[in-house]
């Protein structure tokens, strides 16, 4: 019989890759009629179009709204890369279902109460001097007032904090130009004090908004919360908010809806909340010098509510901090531009888009300019003072984001369905397109940095109505391509997404994200610190304390060590792996029968489950990553035996091997060995050590083989002692090693192939 590998590499070699494809017969024009397709179709074909193999320029990262996770998709091709667990467990990660990811989830706890979904809207990628790093990414959660850091060296959420004062919010996550400061805005006004009941009748005096201060720690990769503040401010409906930047550096802007105060009551005869809350032509824009309210705080100026550092309104006001202006109607985005010397406000019921002058701004201050105070005695500089332009723009303007170009903005028209593209220097309008259906957040490449690089937008429309083929009432949402690289934007292409409700996304250059592809041996993904619980091969056991059961294993292909687990039943049993691969790619799952507990442990990693074996019985557990072709056999077993279960005196039951059977063996040894040899003949008679990836290859095949020496020295002991069964088994073992080099192998050697080697012998 001829194994796996040899066919596989007989085939290899004698075809080569790729050569004698027989193409489809069609013509393009054949295809074009059959599916009914333009020529502008063919054109957004070409422009988004991804051939496997090929990378997208850009990575997006989305808010997945209710599941409380975050998307990553590639811009042009609009392929859907990886969705990261957040606020929410997410079992193909592990996430939720291990001890470290847990511990994670368990940060976001609120007044100890486990809360398992997120309602997230604002992703922000850290940034350097404004631009984008590509180091970590941050993402709030509305419902569940609580932000989380996730690393981008390996995409796995690191922290969740809870905002101590809110009860929601919205206006986050916003970072300063140098991710000082992660801001977050309160939405719906509450009490501060935690666990605090106040009337809605005592809602002017004792309810309060409030925009939060999330100090970064960047070495650290964590926020601070000892060194966070937040500013108290009116009940207003905090919205967005966004970080000033260049000559507005130090200062950041926050909207409001609702600065009338209303409090609602259809139930008792009153006016709802959508009348009453926009009642008024104007609501308020907060201007906050976040620089100095800083230094107040370290000044000790601040007072402590729930255990954290709160500038009271009358500080902010007394400070010179702290300034309002109006801003027209029910606004939503706030957009600072690239240059950051305006901030465009958009009015959801005013079909302006309102520019405001951040020289203007600073202007009134200094000359004392207010035209009147607010109920809590903020300063209000006047609309006529602070504003540059106003541009009519259409119907339900939202949010602003920036072109390369200079001077040249997109803003959503949730109304109109429509993109506008204007110019916010001369106040014109420059074109329009349609999208389907009732676009929220809009998205320009690296759109909100002070360096945007234009290409392409992305509408992230709140309707799908009628792109896709029914699924049920429950529709996808839909984020539409669209090239704005011409003077007229084009439409490329409709992207399903069937998870949550997405609000904002933010896009990067591919080329500035560097995440590793293996961890160092045995790292706690979740601390970045090395896990207790790790070991190295041939270090692997279980430890018994009591009822406490705690097992110290590894996974490599194709087996998990130990293979038997036994317990009785009542033990606390705790599972440490670590995953000795160093091949990229290679990762493998853990599960435990009827347990509820799962981990994915990639190259490097060391993960731990723990369970209470409440249940006596016989348990599988497995591998739940198709790792190699002997996955299946990735086993073992939890047995959790009754108290006081006396050893069985009884074998195992050993199988009828011959000495001819362990021949044969070792035949298929030598003949795999042959095949091996070619597939590292071809490798080393090419340039392969100037590809990074095939030396990792490589190295990960030699170490497979290296493991075969010891098998190899035990089947030949057995078979000395002409114990067949053993000798037969232990020369199998070597011949799995060789498979799995082999596998290595041939996949380093059609790389090679692919990607231009040359021979150098
Ligand atoms: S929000 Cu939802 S469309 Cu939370 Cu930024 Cu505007
Ligand atoms: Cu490891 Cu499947």
């Amino acid at each position: 019989m001829k194994s796996l590998a040899v066919k596989a590499t007989a085939v290899l070699l004698a075809t080569g890759i790729g050569a004698g494809a027989a193409w489809s017969a069609e013509s393009l024009q054949d295809v074009m009629k059959r599916r009914g397709l333009s020529q502008q179709d063919l054109m957004a074909a070409a422009k988004t179009y991804t051939p496997t193999g090929k990378r997208d320029e850009f990575l997006a990262f989305s808010s997945g709204g209710q599941s409380g996770q975050i998307l990553v998709y590639g811009i042009p091709s609009m392929r859907i890369l990886k969705y990261i667990g957040v606020f929410t467990p997410e079992p193909w990660q592990g996430y939720g279902y291990d001890e470290e990811s847990k511990a994670v989830l368990r940060q976001g706890w609120i007044d100890g109460k486990e809360i398992t979904w997120g309602d997230t809207h604002h992703p922000a990628i850290s940034e350097t001097q404004g631009q984008y790093d590509g180091q970590f990414l941050f993402i709030n959660d509305k419902a569940n007032p609580r932000l989380a850091v996730v690393d981008l060296r390996d995409f796995e959420t690191k922290q969740i904090v809870v905002n101590p004062i809110y009860k929601s919010e919205h206006g986050g996550a916003f970072v300063t130009p140098d991710t000082d400061y992660v801001i977050e805005a309160a939405q719906y006004a509450t009490p501060l004090e935690n666990q605090k009941f106040y009337p809605l009748e005592e809602f002017n005096e004792k309810y309060r908004g409030g925009v939060t201060y999330w100090k970064f720690d960047r070495k650290a990769g964590r926020l601070d919360p000892s060194k966070s503040f937040s500013l108290e401010l009116p009940p207003y409906s905090q919205d967005l908010s966004d970080a000033g930047k260049g000559p507005s550096d130090g200062w950041s802007f926050t909207n409001s809806f609702c600065s009338e105060r209303y409090v609602g009551g259809i139930e008792k005869g009153r006016p709802p909340y959508e009348a009453g809350c926009s009642a008024k032509d104007t609501d308020y824009l907060h201007v906050v010098n976040w620089k100095k309210a800083a230094e107040l705080v370290a000044q000790g100026k601040a007072k402590k509510i729930n255990g954290h550092d709160v500038l009271m309104m009358e500080t902010a006001v007394k400070e010179g901090i702290l300034f309002l202006i109006p801003e027209p109607k029910s606004p939503h985005g706030v957009d600072v531009t690239p240059d950051g010397k305006f901030i465009i406000v958009a009015g959801k019921l005013d079909t302006h888009v309102s520019v405001y002058s951040f020289d203007k701004i600073q202007a009134a201050i200094k000359a004392g300019k207010f035209e009147s105070k607010d109920p809590y005695g903020i300063p209000v500089i006047g609309m006529k003072d602070a504003l540059h332009t106003q541009v009519p723009l259409g119907l339900g303007p939202l949010h602003t984001q920036f072109d390369a170009k200079q001077c040249v903005a997109y803003t959503s028209l949730y109304v109109d369905s429509q993109v506008a593209k204007w110019d916010f220097c001369e106040g014109k309008v420059l074109d329009k397109i349609s999208v389907h259906y009732n676009i929220g957040h809009l998205m320009t490449m690296e759109g909100d940095s002070v360096d945007p690089k234009g290409r392409y937008l992305v509408a992230l429309n709140k309707l799908s109505i009628d792109r896709f083929n029914p699924v049920g009432p429950l529709h996808p949402q839909n984020h539409q391509l669209i090239d704005i690289s011409n003077d007229k934007m084009q439409l490329l292409y409709d992207m399903p997404l069937p998870l949550g409700e997405p609000h904002y996304v933010v896009a990067i250059e591919a080329s500035k994200l560097k995440p590793g592809v293996r961890y160092k041996v045995g790292t706690n993904s979740r601390t970045d610190e090395p896990h207790p619980g790790k070991v190295r091969a041939g270090e692997e056991r279980i430890e018994r304390d009591g009822n406490k059961v705690t097992v110290y294993g590894t996974l490599i292909r194709s087996h998990i060590t130990p293979e038997t687990i036994e317990v009785e039943v009542g033990d606390e049993v705790t599972i440490n792996l670590t995953n000795l691969e160093r091949a990229q790619d290679e990762t493998h799952g853990f599960a435990v029968s009827t347990y509820n507990v799962h981990a994915s442990i990639e190259p490097g990693k060391s993960v731990s489950v723990k369970f209470k074996a409440d249940k006596e019985g016989v348990y599988p557990y497995y591998c739940t990553e198709f790792c190699s072709a002997l996955h299946l056999e990735m086993q073992g077993y939890l047995l959790v035996k009754p108290k006081g279960w006396k050893a069985t005196t009884k074998e195992i039951a050993k199988a009828a091997y011959t000495e001819s059977d362990y021949q044969t063996t070792l035949k298929k040894v030598v003949d795999t060995q042959a095949v091996i040899d070619s597939v590292v003949a071809f490798i080393t008679s090419t340039n392969y050590k100037d590809f990074p990836d095939v030396v990792n290859m490589v190295e990960d095949a030699t170490d497979q083989l290296g493991k075969a020496a010891d098998a190899k020295s035990r089947h030949e002991a057995a078979a000395a002692k002409q114990d067949w069964e053993q000798a037969n088994l232990w020369a199998e073992q070597v011949w799995q090693y060789q498979v799995k080099a082999a596998d290595i192998g041939i996949r380093a050697k059609t790389y090679l192939e692919q990607n231009g080697a040359k021979k150098i012998q």
